[in-house]
């Protein structure tokens, strides 16, 4: 069921609905911004599970974060494009943050890449901080790339797809923007990009599609998550 209480086609695609409980559980309760971190000294001590959110700017990182915990606003959407350079942390509330009492995970809203007009101090600023983070940050669990369903993988896409790859980072590839285009598209998309990505050894081998605005494919990506934290 998506949260308008309509049934989805996933569900009759054997999606466990104990573990879809137990992660509305975890997702439809308050959460909080912690912090923005503009480079690495500035990262949360490594503990609770991290999960992170990639893409080009405007594909949907934002949006898709504030419907899977199901509260507008809280990361924020349609920035200027390249304007937030900080690694946005998340966590579900009513932990006091000390080291006997932290959140169980995190999630973690990345800067977009890929916007036209960035100045090269800025590009360079941001892909040292991406890949310092992505490369080392053990707490790591899971990268989510998002890829817009209009346009499918891109050459800047690809280039980060390699460097999962190479520092063996666990990501799966999520469709965004579903609403926009026709469902037999979607279902070519799904496939090719399936294809794209079979001989990628850190690619999670299952491609999800969402649309943050009709509320589709938010429990997928909620079950997803809590079985690449529980791993
Ligand atoms: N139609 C549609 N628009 C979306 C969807 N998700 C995001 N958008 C729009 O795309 C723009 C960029 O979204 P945002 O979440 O800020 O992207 P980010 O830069 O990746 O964080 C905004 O205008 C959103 O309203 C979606 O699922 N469907
Ligand atoms: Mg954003």
């Amino acid at each position: 069921m998506n949260d308008r209480g309509q049934i989805s086609a996933a569900e009759d695609d054997g999606l466990d609905p104990s573990l879809v409980a137990e992660a509305r559980q975890l997702f439809l309760r308050p959460w909080q911004f912690i912090k923005g971190v503009p480079s690495m000294e500035f990262l949360p001590p490594e503990g609770p599970a991290e999960i992170a959110f990639a893409g080009r700017s405007n594909v949907g990182k934002s949006s898709l974060i504030n419907a899977l915990l199901a509260q507008k606003g809280l990361a924020r959407t349609s920035n200027t494009p390249g304007r937030t350079q900080e690694l946005n942390y998340f966590v579900p509330g009513g932990h006091s943050g000390e080291m006997s009492d932290l959140p169980e995970m995190a999630v973690v809203d990345m800067p977009g890449y890929g916007f036209a007009q960035a100045p090269k101090e800025v590009v360079d600023r941001w892909t040292g901080l991406v890949f310092d983070y992505l490369r080392g940050r053990v707490t790591l669990k899971r990268v989510y790339v998002l890829i817009d369903a209009r346009h499918g993988l891109k050459k800047n896409d690809t280039e980060v797809l390699d460097l999962l790859d190479k520092a063996a980072v666990s990501y799966q590839i999520i469709l965004t923007k579903a609403d926009k285009i026709k469902p037999p598209a979607a279902q070519k998309l799904r496939q090719q990009t399936l294809e794209a990505i079979s001989k990628r050894p850190a690619a999670y081998p299952e491609v999800l599609m969402t649309s943050s605005e009709k509320g589709s494919g938010l429990d997928e990506v909620r079950a997803a998550i809590l079985t690449a934290i529980r791993r």
